[in-house]
């Protein structure tokens, strides 16, 4: 605790703390700043190289976490290295009764948990509205890769918001990034304090990379990326409500149908095939694989047609079938040689399912109509 509030921390949590404990104190354990650059893309399929935007191979990735090597990756700026060292996270505002500031360590020391948690970009699936929808989308050209889960570990936000007293007039949470734009968005007071809503320093096991969002960022389960702010440095707790760039101008409905502009918040039920774009698999007995994903609870079920849409079948759904996180389903597949489409459309326990069509939006969010994905058969 760099100050405020020091009273709160028993001391002893510093010889029983969980979670993964860098080895001399934060420096020794934690990536040295500077000495990591960004991991080059590898497999991963490059959308943008400046502002990185990179999609991660879903046809590659075997398992419930995406591996971090794969992890899609959405930066505004480009990647600021952080001195672990010198950081702070300063939680303040005017529904704060005292401004805290907390460093490193004081992270590392409260209270772990660990959770798998989906992250989707809202411009995941943009360049369909072109490809299926007759109209391209300006922005970022995403195909259906700019989705993952990751096994993240950190606090929970509320009792960090906790350590500096919130009051009862709260109404917004500011989380704001120290990347060169100081990328920053709101989040309502009562999703920082749903017990989902964690500041990470660790995925899958390690250390958050830099692109990531070193030292800290948060992982806000069922909101559309741009409320997972990485390099976090400060939070600020409003009895109004917030207003940035990020949820008035970028990351907002626009067009004929929304002339209120509603800020993104949820990312839509969705579906893909774990095959590349234009795959081409040998004849023979086929298992496809792919995920399914909802803001809204589990997945209840996997609908998937071979011929256009006129017949359609389900899928098997694998465990485990964690909400937040996305669910595998596989199809065994009699594929002879020929053009296909795989359509998939997946159904949450709510009953919520993936439109025919997508609703225009001038800034191409939210894409999570069915996508006939081409295969061939050779
Ligand atoms: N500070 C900061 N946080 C950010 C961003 C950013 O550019 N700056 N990009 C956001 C967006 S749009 C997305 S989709 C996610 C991507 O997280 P990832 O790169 O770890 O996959 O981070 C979000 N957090
Ligand atoms: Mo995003």
């Amino acid at each position: 605790m760099v100050d405020g509030n020091g009273g709160d921390m028993p001391l002893g949590r510093h010889r029983s703390r969980q979670g993964p404990k860098p080895a001399e104190g934060v420096t020794a354990g934690a990536p040295a700043s500077g000495s990591s650059s960004l991991a080059p893309p590898g497999q991963r399929r490059v959308v943008s190289a400046t502002p990185p935007v990179y999609e991660a191979p879903l046809e590659l990735i075997q398992g419930l976490i995406t591996p971090t090597a794969f992890f899609f990756l959405r930066n505004h700026y480009s990647t600021p290295i952080i001195d672990p060292k010198t950081w702070r996270l300063r939680i303040e505002g005017s529904a704060v009764e005292r401004p805290v500031e907390l460093n490193y360590d004081d992270i590392l020391n409260m209270r772990s948990r660990s959770q798998l948690t989906l992250v989707e970009c809202a411009g995941n699936g943009r360049s369909l509205y072109g490809t299926f929808g007759g109209r391209p989308a300006p922005g970022a050209a995403w195909r259906l890769g700019g989705v993952s889960v990751g096994e993240w570990t950190g606090v929970s936000l509320a009792e960090v918001l906790n350590q500096a007293g919130v009051k009862s007039t709260g109404i917004d949470v500011l989380l704001e990034g120290e990347d060169e734009g100081e990328v920053a968005r709101p989040i309502p007071l009562k999703v920082a304090m749903d017990p989902g809503t964690i500041l990470a320093y660790a995925l899958n096991g390690e250390f958050l990379p830099p692109e990531h969002g070193f030292p800290l960022r948060a992982i806000v389960p069922g909101w559309t990326g741009i409320s997972s702010i990485k390099w976090l440095g400060r939070i600020a707790v409003e009895d109004r409500p917030i207003k940035t760039r990020y949820n008035t101008d970028q990351y907002v409905l626009k067009g004929p149908e929304y002339p209120d502009n509603p800020p993104v918040m949820h990312y839509g039920v969705k579906s893909a095939v774990a095959l590349s774009w234009n795959a081409t698999v040998p004849s023979g007995i086929r298992t496809v694989r792919g995920f399914a994903w909802s803001p809204y609870g589990r997945i209840t079920r996997l609908e998937y047609s071979l011929d256009e849409g006129k017949i359609w079948a389900e899928a098997r759904l694998l465990e485990p079938n964690t909400p937040f996180a996305w669910t595998r389903w596989e199809i065994t597949w009699p594929a002879s040689p020929g053009n296909y489409t795989i359509i998939t459309r997946a159904t949450d326990e709510a009953g919520n399912t993936q439109p025919d069509r997508m609703p225009w939006n001038d800034l191409g969010y939210l894409y999570h109509a069915v996508v006939p994905h081409p295969v061939q058969v050779v």
